[in-house]
């Protein structure tokens, strides 16, 4: 039976290959996904963070983990993305401008695409511009946006207030997260949402949704 508190070191060390051959080895014996990625992968990223914090490890270090934690999603994702058939609704997600941290918004964006909503992903660093142009394309129900540093979670009022300002609120709904955020910060900005975690904000989008389609009938 693959020892999660292994996979956890090996993604604290940086061994993505390791990283990668547990995660597969844990899937294979039917463990839960989320068990896996959240005593395996998780587990060892709030470890590398709190080193990174403390100055015992840097960016390098980090890097190197962040790219272990993306080998073994690699494995994850398909999993927890299988069981969607027809989307039940649209999802655009990015980082905000100025904000290159991803794995956060990548975990949230494959367990919506696991609940079945279609997810269009900006990516990192991604301009109001590309937000507006996203919902102009895909005509979202929901738009999410992540925030890691607390200098770049002032950007999410700055684009909250430009679809208000545009209308947008009439036709879709807002959810926010990320380290730097939270509740209340989301609130006092005018968000719908708050998302504290994958599951949580899964489950908040479905309820997001449900609102906009009552308020649509
Ligand atoms: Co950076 N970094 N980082 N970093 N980094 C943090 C965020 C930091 C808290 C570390 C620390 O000091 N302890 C700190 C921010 C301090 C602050 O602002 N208060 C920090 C800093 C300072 C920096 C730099 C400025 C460092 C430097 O260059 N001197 C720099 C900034 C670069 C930039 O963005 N412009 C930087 C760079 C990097 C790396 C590139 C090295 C790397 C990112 C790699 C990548 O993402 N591809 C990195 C990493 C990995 C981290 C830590 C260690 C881990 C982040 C992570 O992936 N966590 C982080 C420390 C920490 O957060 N503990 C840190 C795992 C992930 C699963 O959690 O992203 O929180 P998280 O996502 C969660 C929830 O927040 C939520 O669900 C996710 C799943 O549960 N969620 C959402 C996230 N987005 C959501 C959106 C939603 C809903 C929920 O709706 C749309």
């Amino acid at each position: 039976m693959t020892d999660l508190a292994e996979l956890a070191q090996h993604l604290i060390d940086g061994h993505d290959a390791d990283v990668a051959r547990l995660t597969r080895d844990a899937l294979d014996e039917g463990r839960a996904p989320a068990a896996i990625l959240e005593q395996g992968l998780i587990a060892g990223m709030q470890v590398v963070g709190e080193r990174f914090r403390d100055n015992i490890i840097f960016v390098p270090e980090v890097l190197v983990a962040a790219r272990a934690m993306k080998a073994g999603l690699a494995h994850l994702e398909p999993v927890l993305a299988a069981c969607g058939i027809e989307p039940i609704g649209t999802y655009v997600i990015g980082t905000v401008k100025g904000d290159i941290h991803d794995i956060g918004k990548n975990l949230v964006g494959m367990m919506l695409k696991g609940a079945g909503f279609r997810v269009i992903d900006l990516g990192v660093n991604t301009p109001l511009a590309k937000f507006q142009a996203a919902i102009e394309e895909h005509r979202p129900d929901i738009v999410g946006m992540s925030a890691l540093l607390t200098t770049t979670m002032g950007q999410m009022k700055v684009n909250i207030e430009s679809f208000r300002a545009a209308g947008l609120f009439d036709r879709l709904r807002v959810m926010v997260g990320g380290a730097a955020v939270s509740e209340d910060y989301a609130e006092s900005i005018g968000a719908h949402a708050y998302g504290a975690d994958a599951p949580s904000s899964v489950a908040k989008a479905r309820s997001l949704l449900a609102e906009l389609k009552a308020a649509r009938a």
